[in-house]
């Protein structure tokens, strides 16, 4: 149950049709809040996937990675896009061994796979180094646990409230847009300018807005 009355504009004007992108960069938290700031990105979560094992949790992860997956519309942001930020994220010439937070990229499709490994090729040249992170297809991908959801928010006292008061449902919680900007805002992945453009569309009263713009820095 929402509480439609509250339901921040910029939630409400989601796109019907979104695409899907799923990466693993270390610790899920981050990159759930690096994309989530991202004009065009509509939807983030955090998951496991890569690995063989059955239902993975956070304490018995098996073979699998952390990963985020963001659902993008394809108005705003191209995949190719998508792919720039994921190579610039992170270090792709270093080599991660251990499961849990190992770089990859997934893809979905035949057509994912072929834009990643083209991007590779091109980084790789330009680079003039081989890369080393992941690109592996995604069998399965399992949604971690609540609280691991938009971390930085959660952890947020004084804002957190103002979203579980909009979205008693933690899963309707995790499909915000707006939850996922102020998540990223509160990591300090945001900007003045984007803020200005989208702060009356995240739902905040005025006391929340102004404890977010503590956070922004830039
Ligand atoms: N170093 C972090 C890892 C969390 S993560 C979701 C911690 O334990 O606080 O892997």
């Amino acid at each position: 149950m929402m509480n439609a009355s509250a339901i921040p504009a910029i939630d409400a004007a989601a796109p019907a049709r979104t695409e899907t992108a799923t990466f693993a960069l270390g610790c899920f938290w981050c990159p759930d809040a690096q994309f989530g700031i991202l004009p065009g990105v509509v939807r983030t979560r955090v998951g496991y996937a890569g690995g063989t094992t059955a239902h993975p949790t956070y304490h018995d992860l098996g073979d699998h990675t952390e990963c985020v997956q963001i659902d993008y519309d394809p108005a705003t942001l191209r995949f190719d896009q998508v792919l720039d930020r994921i190579w610039t994220s992170h270090n792709p010439c270093v080599r991660t061994d251990y499961k849990q937070y190992r770089n990859a990229i997934f893809y979905a499709t035949d057509a994912q796979k072929n834009a990643i490994e083209a991007s590779k090729e091109r980084l790789e040249k330009a680079l003039g180094k081989a890369i080393k992170t992941a690109i592996l297809p995604l069998s399965s991908f399992t949604l971690a646990e609540d609280y691991h959801q938009k971390y930085e928010l959660r952890c947020t006292e004084g804002l957190i409230e103002e979203f579980k008061a909009i979205y008693p449902d933690a899963k309707d919680l995790c499909n915000s847009t707006a939850a996922a900007r102020v998540n990223g805002y509160i990591a300090g992945r945001g900007s003045r300018g984007q803020f200005r453009t989208e702060a009356d569309q995240l739902g905040l009263s005025p006391e929340g807005r102004k404890r977010l713009e503590i956070y922004i820095l830039k």
